[in-house]
This record gives structure tokens, C-alpha cells and sequence, in this order.
């Protein structure tokens, strides 16, 4: 279905050419609900931003070198692989600058130049309502779990530093996955079973209310096993002190699977046939598949291998994170409520399988059908199979992880979103990472190909004061400003309708498009690129695009493609930037609809109600506290388009702080 697009062929560390702009595309502009004197301003406004927007190439500022400090200090940061060599995915983005004036070896003579970062940039980043730290390095959520009241996050942490390395977990609780106190460190590696990382795992909540987590340790050797903790006090609502196992480790790498390739078990679930709890582990074999071992224990105390794999995908490497889980397919109240790990298989439930590739770090499901029996799980589509199909999000999001909501009866996403500065811009702020805003999953029961993912419903208390700028048509080639004050911190619900005209007459086959592709918000098509600009500056020099481009295909049919283009989303170049995204469902009757979560460095948009996600780190320089600006585009060339509805609300901080009684 989708813009394949390999993210690991290199990535420009330049701004994209833009088209050359004629007298011919200048915008018109026009709102038809709203008063004359706005559209007189947009349309001025409109050109003058075209008119940027075509030109800031020749921006002589875009050929900004490092500020003659910088360049007159040397300082020697070489870039540091962190993660294959300890047995685990890379760890830094891959863009790092030149810091080591005068040299011309390796790296770093084809490296960009460092951007002089400031203080106000860099603190300007920080986040007001996503899930991070107080300081250091984060990377994937470990073992969600409600609890007696509170919602508790476990994630992979080190304590010293914003690099990864150091593994302990993180620990931080909630009573409505938005607000966090954050907890002492939960696990930390003191044995030697997990001496070099207490890495991922997961949580199971037995009938008992007994929890128990599983969680990868990497030994003193740097072997991959699993081991066993358990909270030193159930009484406890906080959590605060975990027990490891005496039989640590419990597992060891089973024969066939190398030491490094054997980690982050799943929540278990109760197989009532034989009466064990049952779980998974990522692996890969020895041909380069993607393969997913089971383990049954009665008690957590015996393990057993269950013969045969769950599932396997050749050609697509080490599986990290796996999570597997059932979802109500069914039409009817079902479907809008998550399931349990352990709800049984039926006709009206398919099982999710999720893996993160190693090899490509993205997040690949699949919907199937799981037969405990034969210990197997096929997918409804092998042409979709995990890590060739569907992705979570097709943006930076790793490492996911789901758990059973019992409190709301959801089942709620959480992904790891990395960064894609340097390490180096990293150190200097002080922290690394975040985590997406966790999500609602549930089964599309209307394509019935996909999930839909959604911003947990909480997030909606953060929403402050609102605009509303329903009804504004933009024609081809414009640009309109939307006067939001506080522009740094948003969630934006837009519906676009695009002129029946236009699609009528677009016959010819387009079929060549995707996002990666496509020239991004700056490539024109007869029906896109439209949408919105976000963390953007008033002359357009900074922007983030979250747009949709509708192509034909061969066969007739529209074809609805939905991106991010990051390529302009900053002045500096030490950083990675692309034009992500993939197609998106659109049912006939259905508006194009989109709703983006704005929040410092961070843009997150669902577009067709989550059936297709984006997440983007993004880094502006200009485009920051007072200067950050919305606006409404549209670069197609034959179509104007409506916003039939279109809100923005400016969003509340959560002030995280740390627990006190
Ligand atoms: N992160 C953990 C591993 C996992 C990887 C180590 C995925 O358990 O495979 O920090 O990001």
C-alpha cells in the first residue's frame, strides 16, 4: 500500500531545492465565512509568504557557517555508535556535527558544519505536555501497567548522561497518563545477570493481582536473558521497590539463538488449554528472518520452550520489542473497548503482532489470527506481514509497547520517539528523547486493514482557550495565516474538502507519487500538496508541513498520501531531516481529516482518525517561544481547498515534578 521509502540511504543535510515559482501560481485568497478585511490581509500576507516561501533559498542566511567562536575552538566530538556493539539497535540519530576544525579525515569531513546552538534554543526545546525526564537519556516505555489506582511508566534510563548506556529503569506514576510525578529509579544493574542493562520487559498482571515483570538483562558478558522481578510491597500504589528473582537468570538464549539476539519479553497471556502463561521474545535466525520465540510457565518459576516459532518474516532481521496482542474485530460496542492479553480467541477477535526492525528502526504490525495450538499467528495479508507492511507511525517511533487499560477498558500505546539532532546538541541540552503521547488502539472495523491509533482521551483536559477557523478556502499556490498567540504548544483538529471540480478532472495516472519522493510541501501536484505549516516562522524560512497529496493510480482509483516534511523545519544542518509518511485510507462519503499535536519539538498527527501516524522531532531556530506561527497551505495547482473545520486549541503544560508525598 505504502511510500516504501528506505530511511537509510543518506539523508540531506541541505535544504531541498523549492520549484521556481511563476506569476501564474501567485495565490489568490479567500474566506468565504469570514469578513472582507481578513481576506484582504490574507491575500496580502499570501503573497509576501509565497513570495518567501519561493525565494528563502537565496536566503543568504541559509549559508550560515558556525559563528567564528565555535569554528576558532576546536573541540573533538566524534560521534559514537551506542547500541550494536552492546547487542542492541543504534542509539544516536546519525547526524552529528564538525567540531574538529581543521581536520579533513572520515566522518567528519563529510559531516555538515555545527549549528551555534544557544541556550534559549536548546531550553526552548523541552516539552510542556509530552512524557520526559526531568534530565539524561530516555529510550523505550518498559512495563505500563494501572495499578491501584495509578498508571505507572517504567522506561529504559541512564542516569548520567543524555547518551544511551547505563541501562536502569526509569520509574514515574499517573492518575491520568498526562500528569507524571516521577519515582526513584525502579531496577538498576547490580547483578551480575543484568550488569550491562536492566533492558526491556514487560508487565502481567495475574488474576491475583500479583505482578510480575519480565525484563532482558544483559549480562556481565553481554548475553541476552531474561530474568524475573516482582514489586517488593503489593500494598504499595507506588511501586517504588522491585525484587529481583533468586533463580535469575530464567532464561538463557535456547539453542540456535545467538547471545545478542535474545531480548524484550512480552506481557504473558493465560492459555487456559494447558493451563500455562504464555510469552514472547524477539530473535532472528541465522538467515537474517525476523523470528518470534514462545515460553509457557505454569507458575513463573518452570519455563519451558514452546516448539516452534509464533511467527517468522524472512529478510527483515532482529525483532525487538515484540508485543502481541488481540483486538475485537466485529462491528458493535466490542470494537470500541481494548481487550486483555489473555481474552480468548474467537471469531469476532485477531491478534496484533508488532515488532521494532532492528535493522531499519521502525515499529511494523500486522492484524492476524493466533492459534495457540499450533503455537502460530498468520497474518489476514502475507503481502502485509510484519516489517514489509503497516507501521505504527512513519516517522520516529520505536520501541513500542501496549497494556491493558482495565480502568477504561482500552488498550493504550506507548512509543519511544528518539531525537534526530547530534549528540553532541544532545549533551549540551542536557537530555534525550521522549515519549509519544500514549495512544488509544483499537481495530478499523471500517477499512478493516488497519488499526486506529488516537491520542488518549485525557489529553483533551490540557486544552485551553480555542479558534476556530472553519470554512476557509485556500486556493491553489496560497499560504494563510492563522492568528494563534501561543503557537508552541497546540492540537489542531482540521476537515479538508477538496473542489469535486478539480478531482474530476485530474485523470491522468500519478501513480509515481510518495512522500519521500514527492519534493515534499514544495513539490506541486494537481491535487497537493495541502495542509497545514506548523512551528513555523513569519516568513516561512522555518516551517514543519503536515500535509495530504492525492494521486491517481493506474487503476483509476484516488490514492490519498499523507506526509511530514521536515526538510525546512530548522535553519541548522546538524540534523537529520526527511519527508516521511504513507498512504491513508479515505472511505467514499469520508473528509480528509487530520489532527496534529504541536508541543516545542515534537509534531504528532493522525491523519483518517489514527489510521495513519506521523511523528516528527523537529528543531527550529527562529520559529521559537513569541515567533511560532500556524498557517494553513495549499501548493496544489489546479484545486483549491476547504478547511470545513478547523480548531486550534493552545495546550496546558503538565509540570511534571518529581513525587512527594
Ligand atoms: N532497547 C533496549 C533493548 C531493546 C532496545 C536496550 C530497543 O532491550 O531491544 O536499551 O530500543
Amino acid at each position: 500500500m505504502d511510500d516504501h521509502h528506505p530511511d537509510s540511504t543518506p539523508l540531506p543535510f541541505s535544504y531541498a531545492p523549492l520549484p521556481a515559482g511563476s506569476a501564474a501560481s501567485f495565490p489568490t485568497e479567500r474566506r468565504r465565512t469570514n469578513t472582507r478585511l481578513l481576506s484582504l490581509a490574507a491575500v496580502s500576507f499570501s503573497l509576501l509568504a509565497l513570495a518567501a516561501f519561493l525565494s528563502s533559498d537565496r536566503d543568504p542566511r541559509n549559508a550560515r557557517q558556525p559563528d567564528s567562536s565555535s569554528a576558532s575552538s576546536p573541540v573533538s566530538f566524534r560521534p559514537v555508535s551506542r547500541g550494536p556493539s552492546d547487542g542492541v539497535s543504534e542509539k544516536a540519530s546519525g547526524a552529528f556535527p564538525t567540531l574538529l576544525s581543521g581536520t579533513t579525515s572520515g566522518d567528519s569531513a563529510a559531516a555538515p558544519p555545527p549549528y551555534p546552538w544557544t541556550n534559549d534554543m536548546l531550553q526552548w526545546q523541552r516539552t510542556g505536555f509530552h512524557f520526559q525526564p526531568p534530565r539524561n537519556w530516555m529510550n523505550d516505555p518498559n512495563g505500563p501497567l494501572w495499578y491501584k489506582g495509578l498508571y505507572h511508566l517504567f522506561y529504559q534510563y541512564n542516569p548520567d548522561s543524555a547518551v544511551w548506556g547505563n541501562i536502569t529503569w526509569g520509574h514515574a506514576v499517573s492518575r491520568d497518563l498526562v500528569h507524571w510525578a516521577h519515582l526513584p529509579l525502579a531496577m538498576v544493574p547490580d547483578h551480575w545477570y543484568d550488569l550491562r542493562g536492566v533492558w526491556t520487559g514487560s508487565a502481567t498482571i495475574l488474576p491475583t493481582g500479583q505482578i510480575v515483570m519480565l525484563y532482558t538483562g544483559s549480562t556481565n558478558e553481554s548475553v541476552q536473558v531474561q530474568n524475573l522481578a516482582v514489586p517488593a510491597d503489593p500494598s504499595d500504589p507506588l511501586l517504588k521497590t522491585w525484587v529481583k528473582s533468586d533463580s535469575n537468570p530464567v532464561l538463557a538464549p535456547p539453542p540456535g539463538i545467538g547471545p545478542k539476539d535474545f531480548r524484550d519479553p512480552t506481557t504473558a497471556w493465560y492459555d487456559p488449554s494447558d493451563g500455562t502463561w504464555k510469552f514472547a521474545v524477539g530473535s532472528k535466525d541465522g538467515s537474517h528472518a525476523g523470528i518470534v520465540i514462545v515460553y509457557r510457565t505454569p507458575d513463573f518459576v518452570r519455563y519451558e520452550l514452546v516448539p516452534g516459532l509464533l511467527h517468522r518474516v524472512p529478510g527483515t532481521g532482529m525483532w525487538e520489542c515484540v508485543d502481541f496482542f488481540p483486538v475485537a474485530v466485529a462491528e458493535g460496542p466490542e470494537a470500541a473497548e481494548g481487550m486483555e492479553a489473555s481474552a480468548a480467541a474467537g471469531p469476532g477477535v485477531r491478534h496484533v503482532l508488532k515488532a521494532s526492525m532492528d535493522d531499519d528502526r521502525h515499529d511494523y504490525y500486522a492484524i492476524g489470527t493466533y492459534d495457540a495450538g499450533t503455537n502460530t499467528w498468520q497474518p489476514e495479508d502475507e503481502r502485509m506481514d510484519v516489517g514489509i507492511g503497516l507501521r505504527y507511525d512513519w516517522g520516529m517511533f520505536y520501541a513500542s509497547k501496549t497494556f491493558y487499560d482495565p480502568a477504561r477498558r482500552r488498550r493504550v500505546l506507548w512509543g519511544w520517539i528518539g531525537e534526530a539532532d547530534s549528540e553532541y546538541a544532545d549533551v549540551l541540552k542536557g537530555w534525550a528523547s521522549l515519549q509519544a503521547v500514549p495512544r488509544t488502539v483499537l481495530f478499523d472495523t471500517k477499512t478493516r486493514s488497519n488499526l486506529l491509533q488516537w491520542p488518549v482521551e485525557e489529553v483533551e483536559k490540557l486544552r485551553m482557550s480555542n479558534k476556530n477557523f472553519s470554512g476557509i478556502t485556500i486556493d491553489a499556490g496560497s499560504v494563510f495565516p492563522l492568528n494563534i498567540t501561543r503557537a508552541t504548544q497546540l492540537d489542531i483538529e482540521a476537515e479538508f474538502e477538496i473542489e469535486e471540480e478539480a478531482l474530476a478532472m485530474m485523470v491522468k495516472a500519478d501513480v509515481g507519487y510518495n512522500c519521500s519522493t514527492g519534493g515534499g510541501a514544495a513539490g506541486r501536484g494537481m491535487l497537493g500538496p495541502f495542509g497545514l505549516l506548523v512551528l513555523a516562522n513569519e516568513r516561512l524560512s522555518e516551517r514543519t508541513a503536515v500535509y495530504f497529496y492525492i494521486a491517481r493510480g493506474i487503476d483509476g482509483n484516488l490514492r490519498t498520501h499523507f506526509c511530514h516534511d521536515e526538510l525546512r523545519s530548522s535553519r541548522a544542518n546538524d540534523i537529520i531531516k526527511r519527508v516521511v509518511g504513507s498512504t491513508v485510507p479515505v472511505l467514499d462519503g469520508e473528509r480528509l481529516s487530520v489532527r496534529i499535536l504541536v508541543d516545542h519539538s515534537i509534531v504528532e498527527s493522525f491523519a483518517q482518525g489514527g489510521r495513519t501516524c506521523i511523528t516528527s522531532r523537529v528543531y527550529p531556530t527562529e520559529a521559537i517561544y513569541g515567533a511560532t506561527k500556524v498557517f494553513l497551505f495549499n501548493n496544489a495547482t489546479s484545486a483549491s481547498v476547504t478547511a470545513r473545520s478547523l480548531t486550534i486549541w493552545e495546550m496546558d503544560s503538565t509540570f511534571n515534578h518529581p513525587y512527594s508525598t
